[in-house]
């Protein structure tokens, strides 16, 4: 087993048992525990419970890796793998009682920022449906589930009838004129739009060819960490800002052909 499987290994382990806690604690009742950057950016106490196991179980195999989460920031690490996580991504599902959200662990090297790091490792695992989106560098996507063999991913190209798109928008209602401005841009080739409200689980749409590609400003880190590793590994190309690399300005996935066509649109 390579370093990066390895890694994959234990990630897919803690994924499945935080997805575990998150859906009890869903069925138990959720409590919005505070908002963030704006009233619609909200943290329930599973976020921060499910970040804690994650942290703790992490930390307890591998105790020299660094951390990087939504809800308990970061810690550099002695080792050269930095973890990046959202322990509950498509919180605003997950508060309103949507069975669409994720659990997202990626294992990265070098420096722990989006715009230098190395992803190895990923996994985007919806524990409602009991899916696992994995990827290890260099070994592929693969989709576990319970019930199944692994099936390996292969990113789409849109067909006669136009692409099948997904976007976000953000918590902050300023930016929206923005978001919607791109979605009239792009419109023009796509067969339909889809806002299902966790960026992981775009991301690893795209990498099952579910959807054809993916766009969003605004993204976190840990939104894209391990998403953007599975997009790679099935064939596809990630890109955003700055310097082509996903980030906060914006992050584009999707077939070569397709994200060359969405970059022109978006940044037209
Ligand atoms: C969310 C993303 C979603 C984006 C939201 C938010 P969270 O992450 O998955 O795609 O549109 O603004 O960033 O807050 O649920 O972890």
């Amino acid at each position: 087993m390579t370093d990066a499987e390895e890694l994959l290994s234990l990630a897919e382990d803690i994924a499945r048992e935080a997805g575990v806690l998150a859906r009890r604690r869903r069925e138990e009742g959720v409590r919005i525990a505070a908002t963030k950057s704006a009233l619609a950016d909200i943290v329930t106490d599973a976020d921060r419970e499910v970040e804690e196991l994650i942290r703790a179980r992490l930390a307890a195999a591998r105790p020299d890796d660094g951390f990087l989460g939504e809800e308990s920031g970061a810690e550099r690490g002695m080792s050269e793998v930095t973890w990046v996580v959202d322990p509950i991504d498509g919180t605003v599902n997950y508060a309103y009682g949507t069975p669409h959200y994720a659990v997202s662990i990626a294992a990265v090297t070098g420096e722990p920022s989006p715009e230098a790091w190395t992803a190895v490792a990923g996994i985007v695992y919806t524990p409602v449906i009991d899916e696992a989106f994995t990827a290890a560098r260099g070994e592929g996507a693969w989709l576990r589930t319970q019930g199944g063999g692994p099936q390996r991913l292969a990113v789409s190209s849109p067909t006669d009838a136009g692409a099948l798109l997904a976007t976000g928008f953000g918590y902050d209602p300023a930016t929206h004129e923005g978001d919607l401005d791109r979605v009239r841009r792009v419109l023009p080739f796509a067969r339909d739009i889809r806002r299902a409200g966790a960026a992981s689980l775009d991301l690893a749409y795209v990498a099952a060819g579910r959807l054809d590609g993916y766009f969003e400003r605004g993204l976190h880190p840990w939104d894209h960490a391990a998403g953007a590793l599975l997009v790679t590994e099935a064939g596809g190309v990630v890109s955003g800002q700055p310097e082509g690399r996903p980030g906060r300005q914006m992050t584009i996935a999707a077939s070569a052909d397709l994200a060359a066509r969405l970059a022109e649109a978006i940044y037209r």
